[in-house]
């Protein structure tokens, strides 16, 4: 993406060595983090990571694994309303079956 520069108020136009090019920020980066508990089933887990999260078997089952047995994975990074769509769904298909599985998003540092 392009940005047309910005004309400095105290400048006449088309005075094109003083042209000021505006600091375009990348969007912000969000990681959605799944939690562990006792009760949601793994193949469940697995289920939502590949499904959600377009992970492998392979990879899910890693991702899966980490959070079982280290409380908390990353299971993708994303921009901030992509991330809270991804908690929502996996909130949403974890209640259909009456998983108490949840996750979060944290600004990737
Ligand atoms: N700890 C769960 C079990 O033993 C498995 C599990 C893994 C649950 C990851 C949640 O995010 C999770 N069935």
């Amino acid at each position: 993406m392009t940005s047309r520069p910005q004309q400095p108020k105290d400048k006449p136009d088309g005075d094109v060595a003083t042209l000021v090019r505006p600091k375009i920020k990348p969007p912000s980066q969000y990681q959605v983090l799944m939690l562990n508990d006792d009760y949601t089933p793994m193949d469940f887990v697995v289920y939502v990571l590949v499904s959600l999260y377009h992970k492998s078997i392979e990879e899910a089952v890693e991702i899966m694994l980490q959070v079982h047995h280290q409380g908390r994975a990353i299971c993708g990074i994303y921009p901030f309303e992509i991330a809270e769509t991804k908690v929502t769904q996996t909130m949403e298909l974890a209640r259909a079956e009456q998983y108490p599985l949840r996750c979060t998003l944290e600004k990737k540092p």
